[in-house]
């Protein structure tokens, strides 16, 4: 009977209309005449939100009754970016919601604009997080994300006179699209002892007890797929006191401010998002959030599977945990501590369920992000996973010792315990040992892990453990949403919108590239993008810049590797060029607007000095009369997800120049060329194989192989070494103090002239300029520049984050969809 009064998802304006005004009415208790833009993207948020928990539950049944296997994706990160826009395409109601906010006065643009960003991440890791919840969802496969739900997620990047200024994101004010279910709640406990006694049958048990209790709370944030029913759940874990309140008795004792100590040490486990991508600075704190969030998650899972009431040994058959990075390693110490503690397995037969249940993603090569955690904070904070850690490791060195007799470089190479002062655990090292399979994220990077940092691992395990799955981007965020007239113009020829769940449909806009009209069409539609980015950047930075000028745009997080300096020597290479030229050289010139935007970590100096230069050169440039539109030099700030749906479209050029060898992917890559720019680039992670699928005549590759990269350190230690010319030219330029204070820079060309140039920024920079010259020539060639984009977009259909899925769900994570009825 209770059928009959199950909510009906609007479908209809009239619907959606109504929805809005009751929330507007009842939820926000404010009255439609004074309902502002703030409250009307809540109203329109919620109506959304409503319509998807409808499908959720449903979605949640259907998983249930099928009794069918589940991944779950744990992710320290998911850098979601704003969702009403992405909810109201993948339901496919926007046009709905465009009218119907239209009815009320608003228009859906400026709605869309009220919603914070939920930045729960710091760049690519999370990103791409959040590509595979979609992906997951849209592809309907029974699939979780567990993270953390910080009080603060990435902060919020401010330029003062050049420099990077960070200040709080607190972005948990009012969001819509978040269940707190405090019914779920989980208590989990740190520090304390273990104690051991045999029980009556001279079994050996171990307890831990004793230390502080934490309370996690879950709040869930329904993931909707595209153009399906399936409403995938993502749960956010936050901390809470064990005992929710804070401690009376202090309180009538007048001692206000420790009355609220205990809670408030509790809520900081999930306050801030640790600001670093690629450095791990070993803080208790951190290893707290890992623990608190995987226990949490565990928990869940682990009641879900109960209820089942399925034998243990079927646990691998029913969930699927895929590790992202190393940060939730300690699930796997975790899922071993529950069988043998508190379940009373063997630990053979619990060892046996874990390993085949877990699977680890690396996202780095990079040693300075390789997670260690020194042993004695390890025995402090979690005593129990400490000594299983040492089993764990006891019987991996004894089995690697039976194949290797009397190797014992071998076994302290692979040791999950370093032997360093102090010991450290080697979290990469437990999470292969762990896990039935480890992946990487690009064709290169898989390869290099296999044959550097995981080398031994390959011997010890098999290659066969060792596999690749070159990410991907989701099509519908990263074209639907953020380049809507593209989008609707490749429909228009592809006779509709089935290319964003199968990407690979693209292909047959090939026949488009020397079409006229559709040329036309497409150049139209990448200069009113440009337009839009140039009045972005007038409202944001106050410099008018030309839209028929080449965009040169290079957003990602700023990390020496990434080689923003080089890009910003180069810019400084042609603005010394220029001024150099006379009137009649002048005119042959591409005019070209260089775009930077990403946020350096906190800690990061050398990182925060390349933004400051870059501000710098752009000060000095754009002001520079006798150069005017030629050259202009752009810091976007605060650059996040929503900021990339407006720069990713509006680009003719973007560069991802990382050091060969040391960009594990890159997916702003794929973004960029999949919204028709084109890109300048190092022979690096997917980099690769994107120039196997458009073609090298479609990219400007330049630059030292990954292969020779060794060498050129080695030689730039003990050899003699000439600096690039050009290079040395720019550093006279930065030195002479043409942008201010040539102290301010001296770390950075100090670590090219005088310090080794680890990045190999000197070797790389003249085939670096005179690949930028060929972009010139190449951008002169309108005709052939727009035919090009075309073809590249058209190839694009393998980066598409559902192939990515779809692979790990064959490969690894052996699952299958679980299509609603209402699907084909
Ligand atoms: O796999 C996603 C993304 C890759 O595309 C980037 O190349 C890689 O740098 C990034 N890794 C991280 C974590 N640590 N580091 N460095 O964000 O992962």
């Amino acid at each position: 009977a209770w059928k009959r009064f199950q909510a009906k998802p609007f479908e209809t304006k009239d619907d959606f209309e109504k929805e809005v005004v009751r929330h507007v009415e009842t939820t926000l208790a404010r009255s439609m005449f004074n309902c502002d833009e703030t409250a009307a993207y809540a109203a329109a948020s919620l109506a959304f939100r409503d319509r998807l928990i409808t499908e959720w539950n449903k979605t949640q049944q259907r998983q249930t009754f099928a009794d069918t296997k589940r991944v779950y994706y744990l992710s320290l990160e998911f850098l979601m970016g704003r969702a009403l826009d992405n909810a109201m395409l993948n339901v496919g109601l926007k046009d709905v919601a465009k009218d119907g906010l239209g009815d009320l006065g608003f228009r859906i643009e400026d709605i869309i604009e009220q919603e914070h960003d939920a930045a729960l991440g710091n760049g690519g890791l999370g990103r791409l997080a959040a590509c595979f919840l979609d992906s997951l969802a849209s592809l309907s496969y029974p699939a979780w994300g567990y993270g953390l739900r910080y009080r603060y997620g990435i902060f919020k990047q401010e330029i003062v006179d050049g420099y990077q200024v960070e200040v709080p994101d607190y972005w948990l004010d009012f969001n819509p699209w978040e269940f707190p279910r405090h019914d779920i709640a989980v208590d989990i406990q740190f520090y304390g002892n273990i104690r051991k006694y045999q029980d009556d049958t001279g079994k050996t048990v171990v307890v831990w007890e004793g230390g502080e209790i934490v309370k996690a709370t879950a709040y869930d944030v329904p993931i909707p797929g595209f153009d399906t029913p399936a409403t995938n759940n993502l749960r956010l874990w936050s901390s809470k006191a064990a005992s929710g309140e804070f401690d009376f008795q202090k309180f009538n004792n007048g001692d206000y401010e420790s009355s609220v100590a205990d809670q408030q040490r509790a809520e900081t486990i999930s306050a801030v998002l640790y600001p670093n991508d690629s450095l791990d600075r070993g803080k208790e704190l951190r290893l707290k959030q890992q623990y608190f969030w995987v226990a949490a998650s565990l928990y869940d899972i682990v009641r879900r599977f109960k209820k089942t009431k399925r034998a243990w040994g079927e646990f691998p058959d029913q969930v699927a945990i895929q590790l992202n990075d190393t940060h939730p390693t300690l699930a796997v110490v975790e899922l071993q501590r529950i069988l043998i503690d508190l379940e009373g397995l063997e630990w053979d037969e619990a060892w046996n369920i874990v390993t085949k249940t877990f699977g680890y993603t690396n996202h780095t090569v990079l040693p300075e992000a390789l997670e260690k955690w020194s042993v004695p904070l390890f025995q402090n904070l979690l005593p129990r996973h400490l000594s299983i850690i040492y089993d764990i490791n006891q019987t991996f060195l004894q089995s690697v010792e039976r194949k290797n007799p009397g190797d014992r470089d071998l076994l302290q190479r692979v040791s999950i315990i370093e032997e360093s002062q102090p010991k450290m655990v080697r979290m990469a090292y437990l999470a292969i040992v762990g896990s039935h399979k480890v992946n990487g994220v690009a064709e290169l990077h898989s390869d290099l892990i296999k044959t550097t940092i995981f080398k031994d691992f390959v011997n010890i395990f098999g290659p066969d453990k060792f596999t690749n799955v070159t990410n991907g981007i989701t099509p519908r965020r990263w074209l639907h949403q953020a380049n809507p007239r593209l989008s609707a113009l490749i429909a228009s020829k592809l006779g509709g919108l089935a290319f964003l769940k199968d990407l690979t449909l693209l292909n047959d806009l090939e026949k488009f590239a020397d079409d006229k009209d559709f040329k036309k069409d497409w150049a139209e539609i990448k200069h009113a993008n440009k337009v839009r980015l140039a009045k972005h950047i007038k409202t944001t930075t106050g410099v008018t810049v030309n839209p028929s000028a080449l965009f040169d745009i290079q957003v990602k997080r700023i990390h020496e590797y990434k080689r923003q300096q080089m890009n910003i020597f180069g810019v400084i290479h042609r603005y010394l060029t220029i001024k150099a030229m006379g009137a009649e050289e002048r005119k042959k010139l591409a005019p070209r607007v260089s775009i930077f935007g990403g946020k350096a970590a906190p800690g990061y100096w050398m990182a925060k000095t390349i933004v400051h230069l870059v501000n710098s050169v752009g000060a000095v440039v754009n002001n520079d009369k006798d150069v005017g539109d030629l050259l202009k030099v752009i810091f976007l700030e605060d650059y996040n997800v929503s900021k990339a749906e407006i720069i990713v479209p509006a680009s003719d050029i973007s560069e991802h120049i990382s050091t060969a060898g040391t960009e594990a992917s890159g997916t702003s890559n794929m973004k960029f060329v999949l919204n028709g720019g084109l890109i300048i680039g190092t022979c690096d992670g997917a980099n690769i194989e994107i120039t196997r699928e458009i073609g090298a005549e479609n990219i400007f590759l330049f630059g030292n192989l990954s292969e020779d990269v060794e060498d050129l350190r080695h030689a730039h230690t003990y050899g003699n070494r000439d600096m690039d010319a050009d290079l040395a030219k720019v550093f006279e330029a930065i030195k002479g103090n043409m942008f201010g204070d040539a102290n301010s820079f001296s770390a950075l060309v100090g670590a090219v002239e005088n310090h080794g140039d680890y990045y190999l920024v000197s070797d790389d920079f003249h085939s670096y300029i005179t690949t930028q010259d060929m972009v010139d020539e190449a951008y002169r060639d309108q005709d052939e520049w727009v035919s090009k984009t075309i073809i590249s977009v058209a190839r694009m259909g393998f980066f598409t984050s559902d192939r990515c899925i779809n692979e790990y769900a064959e490969s690894i994570w052996n699952i299958e969809p679980l299509v609603p009825e209402t699907e084909g």
